[in-house]
């Protein structure tokens, strides 16, 4: 039998299955289908980007040395474009500031502007694609150690409060140009490695800068902005001033968005179960999904029980309009394409998985059956969902066969840079 009548056969014993359990699976994958998912640029290249800088700094890192690391901007777009032909579904493109193309000209993080991504943006319109956007406070040389934006120095300070200007006005450009509304996540690496003496100044400082970063007015719903908050970093162990209720603080203060990825909490600590309690007091979440192995390591997004929960937690509580959905990892230790694409594919598979949890689960909880909750839940994990996540791919024409396509582009492509 051909693989595509497997496919058919598949499915229709699935539908019957999910529809037994009261779930339409056709409205499943029509919502799954819609709700972006932002593909983080910085897993091609390694997080080194064009604009200067030739090694990775401010407390994170790549691991491996995988070879077919994407060189230049046409290399990396050729990339994300080939890694997107393997992912179904709504896809948005996560860009950082470093990925700047200066073309010769002098021009520095504090002026930049849309004239540096104008290629970006003309690529992401010919993809498809809307733009999300990051400032870059790490790998340059104006870094004082691992402080930006709350540095002691004054003249630091300046140059990376402008930086966080200009990624405003860029995100704006984006969003106008696209169509499409451009999320600006703010992260800062600052703090220190060893135990602190004073906690205090250099937040101080921080907010200060931020309230400059932010005093513009710029509409909420196109450049909506969020602080990322992080307990610790690669030699920044002991303290970081954006910490997480320095972070959710701020933007509870200032109406901006709350930034939660995966990898920065202790590492008994899930995101999933903080969603529902930070958007009772923020309006949007911008995620940063990414997997943490004992640390913050940045491994390639599994199917694992964590990624599921934060799908259900979007999807179940009718979230997906307030979260901004991106992905934050950076393996160089296998092929780079195949890492986006393993990623992304599981976040929609995730999201798909989540549209189609029978209600009856929260139904038992409300009519307080707790005995029929656990049974259905446990019922819920052997569902026909590859049956149906396949059929999703097929017709949206994805290849059924992602991993030779995969091994293909690194035969052609990849293995001769
Ligand atoms: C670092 C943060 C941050 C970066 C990217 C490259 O720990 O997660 O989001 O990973 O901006
Ligand atoms: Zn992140």
């Amino acid at each position: 039998m051909k693989k595509e009548d497997l496919i058919v056969r598949g499915y229709e014993y699935a539908k019957a299955v999910y529809a037994d359990m009261g779930v339409d699976v056709e409205a499943a994958m029509k919502k799954a289908d819609a709700i972006p998912v932002s593909m983080h640029c910085w897993q091609g290249d390694d997080v080194i980007g064009f604009d200067g800088s030739d090694a990775l700094t401010g407390g994170i890192q790549t691991t491996g040395n995988y070879p077919g690391r994407a060189r230049t901007a046409e290399e990396l777009r050729s990339d994300i474009a080939f890694a997107k032909s393997l992912i179904p579904g709504e896809v948005k493109l996560n860009m950082h500031a470093c990925y700047a193309e200066k073309n010769g000209k002098k021009v520095d993080r504090d002026a930049y502007t849309i004239e540096q991504f104008q290629n970006w943006v003309d690529f992401a319109k010919e993809q498809g694609m809307g733009l999300d956007f990051n400032p870059t406070y790490f790998s340059h040389p104006k870094m004082d150690g691992d402080f930006s934006l709350s540095s002691y120095d004054a003249d630091t300070r300046r140059f990376w409060i402008e930086h966080g200007k200009r990624c405003r006005e860029i995100g704006l450009e984006f969003a106008k140009q696209l169509g499409k509304p451009c999320a600006v996540n703010y992260w800062m690496p600052d703090g220190y490695k060893d135990v602190t003496a004073d906690t205090k100044k250099h937040r101080d400082l921080m907010t200060e800068s931020l309230d400059e970063v932010f005093a513009a007015d710029i509409d909420k719903k196109l450049v909506p902005c969020g602080i990322e908050s992080k307990l610790f970093g690669v030699g920044v162990e002991s303290y970081t001033v954006a910490s997480h209720e320095y972070s959710y603080g701020y933007a509870v203060k200032k109406g901006l968005a709350y930034t939660l990825d995966a990898g920065h909490f202790h590492p008994t600590e899930v995101i999933s179960a903080k969603l529902s309690a930070v958007l009772q007091f923020v309006d949007n979440v911008i995620l940063h999904v990414s997997r943490p192995v004992r640390w913050d390591s940045d491994h390639v997004i599994i199917l694992d029980d964590e990624l599921q929960k934060i799908m259900d937690e979007i999807i179940l509580n009718g979230f997906e309009s307030r979260t901004f959905i991106g992905l934050d990892y950076f393996d160089a230790s296998i092929n780079r394409v195949a890492a986006w694409a393993v990623g992304m594919r599981n976040a929609r598979k995730a999201i798909l998985n989540a549209c189609l949890a029978p209600a009856a689960i929260r139904q038992a909880e409300y009519e307080r059956d707790y005995t029929s909750r656990l049974a259905l839940q446990e019922e819920r994990k052997t569902l026909p969902f590859g049956a149906v996540w396949d059929y999703y791919c097929m017709t949206k024409g994805i290849s059924t066969d992602m991993l030779t396509d995969v091994k293909q582009y690194e035969k052609d492509v990849l293995s001769k840079r």
